[in-house]
């Protein structure tokens, strides 16, 4: 069949709409008529260059939400119909990583997803004849794109596409990160680096387990509006800060993090996640995706001292299991999504929603097929 996609073919270029072929599902893949996908900062990281994984052309997207078309043969947990969320954490229920209730890394298909192909070895998507890559085994910045049935979540019919396609990374990463990684007890005081997509999703889930001083820190002061809604107690611009600051954040917090969550990507915001948690028992999640050739560093005294470095992908969630879950909470009023989404744009318009970001005026944007 044809379908609109917005297709990346070159690393730092704009994408470009096109009319592209993709091939029916076979053994054990489900056709997804994606409705509405949101745009995370990981497809810009991919986009730009950064991602030692990324490979071009290819058809980026990995927070997506829409209803099954078609099913290939051996698919039986799903059928035409069903609302579904796309998982770049599939969860097979078989490997020794799923059978582990350590990590939710299922590891069936990461090697195919990760070079950009179904598990078979080959494509679905191509133009004129030669192949587009998948990515992140969803694609969703594809009007149709084809999954592996373990990598699509079911979900209740009465949930708004436009809303809960961001529950298939940035809200499920956030709160997960809170809830599943970092188990964070009521009462403990949160220190987050960077409040977009992702760390106004960790305030959001600092408060809904009941943690006491929940700080921001972001370099933009248009951030602290929304994320003091969502719970933030604390805003804290490293521009504004005299002196260092880790010592600041320390005072601030008085002794340390009991938790901190690092949702930017850089190295030198890592450092300092890990630096301001507390002597002796802080911990601090990575949850930024560094670029091709990063490294992170401090002093390992600090570690010897009692702090630890952790990182967490999707929120440690299980997603065949878990993301029905979190619609459910999104659906029932226990956790918020719309204000976050503060674009919505048709896939013409995809372009301006990495504009926008660049910019720092959105926190999602999302495209509505
Ligand atoms: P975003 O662009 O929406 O937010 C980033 C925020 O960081 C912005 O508010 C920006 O102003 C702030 N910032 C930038 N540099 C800063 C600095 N030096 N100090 C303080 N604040 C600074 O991005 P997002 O969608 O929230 O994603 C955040 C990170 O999380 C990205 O690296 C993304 O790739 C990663 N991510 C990881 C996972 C995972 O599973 N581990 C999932 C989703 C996203
Ligand atoms: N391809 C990159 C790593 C990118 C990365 O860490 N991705 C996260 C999800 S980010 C979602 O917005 C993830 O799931 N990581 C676990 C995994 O298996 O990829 C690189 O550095 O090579
Ligand atoms: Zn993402």
């Amino acid at each position: 069949m044809k379908t609109r996609a917005a297709v990346a073919f070159q690393a730092g270029k704009p994408l470009s709409i096109e009319e592209v072929d993709l091939d029916g599902p076979k053994e054990g893949e489900v056709l997804v008529e994606i409705k509405a996908t949101g745009i995370c900062h990981t497809d810009e990281f991919t986009l730009s260059g950064a991602d030692p994984e990324g490979a071009f052309p290819a058809i980026l997207g990995h927070e997506g939400a829409g209803v099954v078309v078609d099913v290939g043969p051996g698919v039986k947990t799903l059928k035409k119909g069903d609302h579904v969320i796309p998982l770049y954490t599939p969860e097979c229920r078989e490997c020794e990583y799923c059978l582990n209730p350590k990590t939710n890394l299922c590891q069936a298909i990461r090697t195919t997803q990760g070079a950009g192909v179904m598990p078979d070895g080959t494509s679905r998507f191509s133009l004129n004849g030669e192949k587009i890559l998948h990515y992140m085994g969803t694609s969703t910045f594809a009007n149709h794109t084809v999954l592996p049935e373990i990598a699509l979540a079911k979900v209740r019919e009465d949930a708004p596409f436009d809303k809960i396609c961001y529950i298939g990374c940035g809200v499920t990463t956030g709160i997960g990160a809170v809830i599943n990684t970092a188990k964070v007890e009521p009462g403990s005081n949160v220190v987050v680096f960077g409040l977009g997509g992702i760390g106004l999703n960790v305030i959001q889930g600092a408060k809904l387990v009941g943690a006491n001083m929940i700080v921001g820190v972001d370099l933009n002061p248009a951030k602290k509006e929304m994320a003091e809604k969502f719970g933030m107690t604390h805003f804290v611009n490293p521009k504004e800060v005299e002196g260092d600051l880790v010592p600041y954040l320390v005072d601030l917090t008085k002794g340390g993090a009991d938790y901190s969550f690092e949702c930017i990507g850089l190295p030198q915001t890592m450092r300092q996640a890990l630096e301001c948690c507390h002597k002796g028992w802080g911990e601090s999640i990575i949850i930024g995706v560094a670029g091709a050739g990063q490294e992170i560093s401090t002093r390992p005294f600090q570690l010897v001292t009692g702090r630890s470095w952790r990182g967490t992908a999707f929120g440690g969630a299980r997603g065949r299991t878990d993301v029905p879950k979190i619609v459910d909470w999104y659906m029932d009023g226990k956790i918020s999504i719309d204000p976050m989404i503060t674009h919505t744009l048709t896939l013409d318009e995809i372009n301006k929603g990495f504009d926008l970001m660049h910019a720092g005026e959105s926190i999602r944007s999302v495209v509505v097929y």
